[in-house]
């Protein structure tokens, strides 16, 4: 599950990487096209709990892949002719699962003569991320509709035709693909184009250090109002000091939040969001060697989650024992205590797996 951070040059990707995967990437990176890419844990309050109570040997939390650089769009100068985007950007988004879009919303010595203005800037590389998906688009209807007036077009072709005839529609009225609903059968027969403006996208909007919350609010405000009206998750933050919090030990860090009156740092928020945004959730496996956090997508099986422990699991399923995460709180202790406090009960394999339920599965191979 791959997330990548994407902007214009110096809206403080590097600067978020940093803060998310607790790095120190020199910020001068630019014009290098060098890719960053870190592992990063999952901040799950209820994971902390489980290895909280099971004390276990072992500590893996769920998490996500994180990828920078090798996507640096230059801005459109004010009234200019907006730049091409080099190939590579393109086939570094491809490979992305969910997308952080960062706009600048501090003044920036870097790009002198810009003025902030996030809105401005976000639409500039949805754009972007649009007409490439219609670049694509076009080229593949061109070679279809060939084969369709040679009549040697095949049903599947003929299908897809219809389907990217349809998106191509869409994406011209400046519509991301994101927005158009499609049937499953017609998302299986493009899947493998990996639309750009299709993907799950998130908007962090970094402000200043020292910026008032109505300042905040200020700055904020025409994206905000576009996000709403878009339907994408937008996060405030100020990758500068997000970058510098994770740079502190743990306790620190903690006392640096409280002081601040802040519960949690905007990193935090992030990556959960991210997680979210990726349409997967955690079910954990507790015990005295290992409290695990593992990631299925939505609405999958006790089956699938099996399988994702091991495809011995899914080949030799009995059944899953099954905890659900607040009866497994309210019990207090780790398995064996919720397990007496009758609070386990047993399912099949096309059980619905809930976000945070705990589960052991019985097998036989
Ligand atoms: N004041 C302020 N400056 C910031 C903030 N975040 C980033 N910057 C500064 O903005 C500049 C660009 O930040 P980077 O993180 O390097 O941005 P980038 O998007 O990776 O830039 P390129 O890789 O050059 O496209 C640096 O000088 C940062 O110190 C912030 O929250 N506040
Ligand atoms: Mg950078």
């Amino acid at each position: 599950m791959k997330t990548g951070i994407i902007g214009l040059a110096h809206s403080g990707k590097t600067s978020l990487y940093n803060a998310l995967t607790r790095s120190q990437v020199n910020l001068a990176t630019y014009g290098s096209n060098e890719v960053n890419t870190g592992v990063i844990p999952v901040p799950d309050e209820r994971f902390e709990y489980a290895v909280k109570q099971c004390n276990p040997k072992k500590i893996t939390p769920a998490t996500i892949e994180v990828t920078e650089g090798g996507a640096r769009i230059e801005r459109t100068p004010e009234g200019g002719k907006r730049d091409k985007f080099g190939a590579d950007f393109f086939a570094n988004v491809r490979n992305m699962d969910a997308l952080v879009l960062v706009v600048a919303a501090f003044e920036n010595a870097l790009s002198a003569g810009a003025s902030v203005d996030p809105a401005r800037d976000a639409n500039q590389v949805l754009e972007e991320l649009l007409l490439a998906d219609l670049t694509v688009i076009e080229g593949r209807i061109e070679r279809l509709d060939k084969a369709r007036l040679q009549k040697r077009q095949t049903p599947g072709e003929a299908a897809e035709q219809q389907v990217l005839q349809r998106i191509r529609e869409h994406l011209e009225k400046l519509q991301p693909v994101r927005t158009l609903e499609l049937s499953e059968e017609e998302q299986r027969s493009i899947r493998s184009y990996a639309f750009v403006s299709g993907k799950p996208i998130i908007i962090a909007v970094n402000v200043a250090e020292d910026a008032t919350a109505e300042a905040v609010a200020d700055v904020s405000k025409d994206i905000s109002a576009y996000c709403k009206e878009q339907h994408i998750q937008m996060i405030t933050l100020s990758a500068r000091v997000e970058m510098e919090v994770a740079q502190m030990e743990p306790d620190d860090e903690r006392e640096f939040l409280a002081a601040m009156g802040i519960t949690e740092a905007a990193r935090d928020r992030l990556i959960r969001a991210c997680y979210a945004a990726l349409g997967v959730m955690s079910f954990f496996t507790v015990g005295e060697d290992e409290v695990r956090a593992w990631t299925i997508p939505n609405n999958a099986t006790a089956l699938k989650a099996a399988e994702t422990i091991h495809s011995d699991l899914a080949r030799g399923f009995i059944r899953a024992e099954v905890i659900g995460f607040d009866d497994f709180r309210s019990a207090g202790g780790c398995w064996d205590e919720a397990r007496s406090a009758g609070k386990m009960h047993l399912e099949g394999r096309e059980y619905l797996v809930k976000d945070g339920d705990i589960l052991h599965v019985r097998f036989k191979v």
